[in-house]
């Protein structure tokens, strides 16, 4: 989407096209399925009109911060969050990921986690470690080889690609399109403020699905996803409330809390724990 104007994929050409009045209020986002009346031909300067999108299979949705209610949708129709993390240069950010993980849970979408920058480390990652209890399903990169495993996740998928700046994304992307022209080593700012668009875009896998950049998408604002929803993100975790009082809240000032006592008993990572009350409490302060 560019100044109103939306690029359409019809039977492998591309055709610009613009919202129909009768749409109202609704919006179109990247990876929506519609409808097109007018010119779709594709040739130069010629519009069609957008006049239906149909119903969403799954919608990745974001809030600019924990304490801005404003609900953003990013992409509609995907398969599957790919989250993407450095192993270093930066290191990642289990924070980051388990939002990612909720959002993906929250949107109804795969997550699998991308460890890029392999080169740089040695020996298995001890970010595996934190996620041993969960079921994530993981591929490790490096620039210098074709990241073929990557490669066969995603085909036949609309797969989301999210990750904070400078992990490798372009570096991907290009692997993964040729010809897609990502910029890499360079944070691009479109805009400084948080209201301005963030240029989500949608390109078309050789072997069969697309992937979208989302190169815009810092973080992952959860103030939309409630707190009985953020514990599905965890699911290591979920399992352990199974014995907690039914108006649990599972904070610490909860007395009854079982969770310290399953995570106490080697169930999952202490540090899950503590990520998952981080994010309730980030949440609850804006209640
Ligand atoms: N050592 C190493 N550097 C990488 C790898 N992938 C990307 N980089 C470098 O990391 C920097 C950021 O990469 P880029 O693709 O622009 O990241 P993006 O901001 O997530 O799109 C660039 O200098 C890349 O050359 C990798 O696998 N190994
Ligand atoms: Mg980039
Ligand atoms: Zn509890």
């Amino acid at each position: 989407m560019d100044r109103g104007r939306y690029s359409c994929a019809l039977d492998g050409r591309s055709v610009v096209a613009m919202r129909a009045r009768e749409l109202g209020r609704k919006s179109v986002v990247v990876g929506d399925r519609v409808e097109l009346v007018g010119d779709t031909s594709g040739a130069p300067g010629a519009l069609a009109r957008i006049v239906r999108v149909n119903p969403r299979r799954s919608v990745l949705r974001r809030t600019a911060d924990d304490d801005d209610p404003t609900e953003r949708v990013i992409v509609a129709n995907a398969d599957q969050l790919v989250i993407v993390s450095s192993l270093a240069a930066p290191p990642p950010s289990t924070g980051f990921i388990d939002r990612c993980l909720v959002a993906a849970y929250d949107a109804g979408i795969e997550p699998l986690l991308c460890l890029t920058k392999s080169d740089l480390v040695s020996g298995p990652p001890p970010i595996l470690d934190y996620y041993a209890d969960l079921d994530l399903r993981h591929v490790t990169t490096r620039a210098e080889l074709p990241p073929e495993t990557l490669r066969e996740k995603l085909t036949g998928l609309v797969s989301v690609l999210v990750g904070h700046s400078g992990v490798g994304k372009s570096t991907l992307v290009n692997r993964l399109v040729p010809g897609a022209g990502r910029t890499v080593g360079e944070v691009r700012s479109i805009g400084k403020g948080r209201h301005t668009s963030t240029s989500v875009v949608a390109l078309r896998l050789p072997a069969k699905g697309w992937i979208v950049d989302t190169p815009g998408v810092r973080s992952f604002g959860l103030a939309h996803v409630s707190a009985a929803s953020l514990l599905h993100g965890f699911a290591d975790l979920d399992r352990g409330t199974e014995h907690c009082p039914t108006d649990c809240d599972h904070t610490t000032t909860h007395g009854e809390c079982t969770l310290d006592a399953w995570v106490a008993a080697g169930n999952t990572d202490p540090r899950r724990l503590a990520s998952y009350r981080r994010l309730l409490a980030s949440r609850t302060a804006q209640e």
